[in-house]
């Protein structure tokens, strides 16, 4: 199996699979390394199993959580203009596109200029990949998807994208959020590494704002996003023989003000030995022990201008809604 060789074609749509999936660490690894030392941490990537993803899904329906809402509001309000600042045509590319609900904005406001368009979703869950590709390809017959199930800074190392024309980027869903800064500068210089002078790439991004606000957001009273964390220790229930009793741990969310991040944690309530075969490891947890599950950062625009600026690109426009809580900042390789 390689990048050139599709795992599957069919009609307008072809899925190319990652040929180095064992240079990416696997989920056993992880969870090894993350509950063998202290604090005790787990990757937010690995939220999204099938029902971690349904579970994300509603959390972008909660009223607490603007941030969905709000960007498809731009996307929906700039669509147009943002596209009209390239020539055509132009073929899209998208980091981590998920559901790719957001994106269709943007191939409508594509497809109302120029005849056809070909999208490059990327995504580690292939499923979520079929899935938001077929939904695409049955409602825009002039539309063709080159998918790409993987991580994508293993895909941009790769550089097989295999784009022709002048690319608009997409990195939507605050997903910049879950990068430390350093992480977030390296996978910009990789991006801007892969595009072409003149290229396009577009950020959304949660601004930063009133703790209370921001804390009401992923502290949610339904509880949907404590179950969406505590899915995480499911998880390795089921996939690696865990043995977590989930009613041990509670779940909140805090603002760091001083890094600009909302940090997650599951928290023991009370004494508790986990053993986790499928990654041999086993770890004691005391009343407040805690396990870090996710950083969500929070931007300037001035932030996110400085740190893509990594890559080569230079702003071009920002769009943010009247409330200043979420932006898409649109940049151009240089
Ligand atoms: C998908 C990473 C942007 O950090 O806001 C939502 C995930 N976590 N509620 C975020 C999430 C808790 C989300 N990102």
């Amino acid at each position: 199996m390689s990048w050139t060789t599709p795992a599957a074609r069919s009609g307008r749509f072809s899925l190319y699979r990652d040929p180095h999936p064992a240079r990416i660490a696997s989920f056993a690894d992880d969870v090894r390394t993350g509950l063998g030392m202290r604090p005790y941490t787990l990757a937010p990537k690995y939220f999204y199993d099938d029902l971690g993803s349904a579970l994300f899904d509603a959390i972008t329906r909660l009223p607490e959580y603007y941030l969905t809402r709000v960007e498809r509001d731009l996307l929906a309000t700039y669509g147009s203009q943002i596209v009209a600042t390239f020539d055509e045509p132009l073929e899209l590319v998208e980091l981590g596109s998920g559901s790719a609900v957001k994106t269709r904005l943007i191939i409508e406001a594509i497809l109302a200029r120029q005849e056809t368009l070909t999208f490059h979703p990327i995504d580690i869950s292939p499923d979520a990949l079929i899935e938001s590709s077929h939904a695409l390809l049955a409602s825009h017959d002039a539309l063709s998807v080159s998918a790409y199930a993987s991580d994508y800074t293993a895909l941009l190392h790769a550089r097989r994208l295999g784009t022709r024309d002048r690319v608009l980027a997409l990195f939507l869903g605050s997903n910049v959020g879950n990068f430390e800064p350093a992480a977030a500068r390296e996978l910009f210089t990789l991006l801007g590494a892969t595009l072409q002078p003149g290229d396009g790439f577009l950020i959304g991004y949660d601004l930063k704002k009133d703790a209370s606000v921001l804390e009401l957001a992923y502290n949610d009273p339904t509880g949907v996003t404590a179950a969406f964390n505590k899915n995480l220790l499911a998880r390795i229930n089921r996939e690696l023989g865990g043995t977590f009793d989930l009613s041990a741990f509670s779940f909140y969310a805090q603002y760091d003000a001083a890094a600009g991040a909302i940090r997650s944690y599951l928290r023991a309530e009370r004494p508790h030995e986990v053993a986790v075969p499928g990654a041999g490891v086993t770890a004691t947890f005391e009343p407040g022990d805690t396990i870090h599950t996710e950083s969500s950062f929070k931007f300037l625009t001035a932030e996110i201008v400085e740190l893509v600026a990594a890559g080569g690109f230079r702003e071009r426009a920002t769009y943010s809604d009247a409330a200043s809580r979420y932006a898409l900042t649109l940049f151009v390789r240089t």
